[in-house]
């Protein structure tokens, strides 16, 4: 006989209507070390914000544990651990599969507490995919991890991860006489794939900290959907992408009107585009690439044929993928055929 699943209930946590409908307390407040116009710190604190304070948070290694704890002060409010840099995954489970069993013992009031594990890029998408991959795949528990990708291992000096952006210059990539192009690979597409490959995960959204009500809206909506969750936000990072911080904010921008970067989100596999990549979706110009890449010193080697190189691959992505920037798979002729057959029949079954 099959055995049900026990789901704890969560928090209904509605969307925000607009910013002045935002909670004014701070769940990750000063004090911390980040670099001036660190968009990382921004996305922790947004986070935090939009969790509430019946929330646990458990950070793997990187700019975000490093800074966010130095020196026996930190900045979280809430109840925070550290986990090692590839365990983002296998904490969230942990630790929601701890609450469940104190909660069924009487050890802990029954409550639906949030559980959100974070890492970066470096160690999501490189080391602890596997960890976030098997976490994908227990529908029995609620936890969201959140990797904040800033593109590069950042906090031990922006060596190159496998978010890097092409062609970018990182201390492994150094771009130099005999080679301009030291990074030849194009950046993986963790959401998509994310979402492709575990039927258990309820949620999976792409975010940028620059549409801050949108962005705060879907970890809300992650966290009230419960089960497993994943959220990918791409960070601007002033130190390792070379810019003046004053920029941050304009770059998470051009990054989405670039199409460098689109917003979507699926909802028990129903994928939907959100902000201003639906209207680019709808018929919207995206701007060229080189207004998003010569801002940032780590294209400054790049010579027009590089920019042309980038642009042509972020066109792929918009017209050959089988969902534009998000799944990295073309339709071959014969799915195309028997799609445009079945959307006939479809019809002619409508019009009898
Ligand atoms: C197993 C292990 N290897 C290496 C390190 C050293 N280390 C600490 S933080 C870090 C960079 C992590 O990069 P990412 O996950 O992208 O986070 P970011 O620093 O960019 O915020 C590295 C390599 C470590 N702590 N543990
Ligand atoms: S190196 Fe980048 S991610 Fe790290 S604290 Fe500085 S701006 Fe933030
Ligand atoms: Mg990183």
């Amino acid at each position: 006989m099959a055995t049900e699943l026990t789901v704890l209930p969560t928090q209904t946590l509605d969307p925000y209507k607009g910013v002045k409908k935002i909670d004014l307390e701070e769940y990750f407040t000063s004090g911390h070390r980040t670099c001036q116009g660190c968009e990382s710190a921004l996305v922790m604190k947004l986070m935090a914000k939009a969790a509430g304070p019946r929330t646990v948070i458990l950070g793997a290694t990187g700019c975000m544990y490093v800074a966010n704890t130095t020196y026996y002060s930190t900045s979280w409010v809430v109840p925070w651990m550290h986990t090692q840099l590839g365990a983002a995954g296998s904490a969230a489970v942990g630790t929601a599969a701890g609450l469940k069993v104190l909660m069924r013992k009487n050890r802990i009031k029954e409550e639906p507490i949030n559980v959100i594990a974070f890492c970066g890029d470096g160690g999501g998408a490189d080391m602890g995919l596997s960890s976030i991959s098997a976490a994908l795949t227990y529908p029995e528990y609620n936890f969201l991890i959140l990797m904040y990708d800033n593109e590069s291992y950042a906090n031990t000096d922006i060596q190159l991860s496998g978010m890097t952006p092409y062609g970018a210059n990182t201390t492994f990539s150094p771009p130099g006489k005999a080679r301009r192009i030291l990074h030849k690979r194009w950046k993986k597409n963790m959401a998509g794939m994310l979402a492709a490959g575990h039927p258990e995960c309820r949620y999976v959204a792409t975010v940028d900290a620059s549409y801050a009500l949108e962005m705060m809206n879907r970890i809300r909506k992650a966290l009230t959907i419960g089960g497993p969750t994943f959220i990918h936000s791409l960070d601007p990072c002033p130190k390792g992408w070379d810019y003046d911080p004053i920029q941050s904010h304009t770059l998470g921008e051009l990054a989405v009107e670039t199409g460098v970067w689109p917003l979507f989100d699926i909802e028990d596999g129903v994928l939907k585009f959100y902000g201003k990549t639906k209207s680019i979706v709808q018929g919207r110009k995206r701007k060229p690439v080189r207004e998003y890449l010569l801002r940032q010193g780590r294209f400054a080697h790049f010579t027009e044929e590089d920019i042309e190189y980038f642009q042509k691959k972020v066109d792929l992505m918009w017209n050959r993928w089988l969902i534009p920037g998000a799944v990295c798979v073309e339709m071959g002729d014969d799915i195309r055929k028997h799609l445009a057959r079945a959307e006939q029949e479809v019809a002619a079954a409508e019009a009898n």
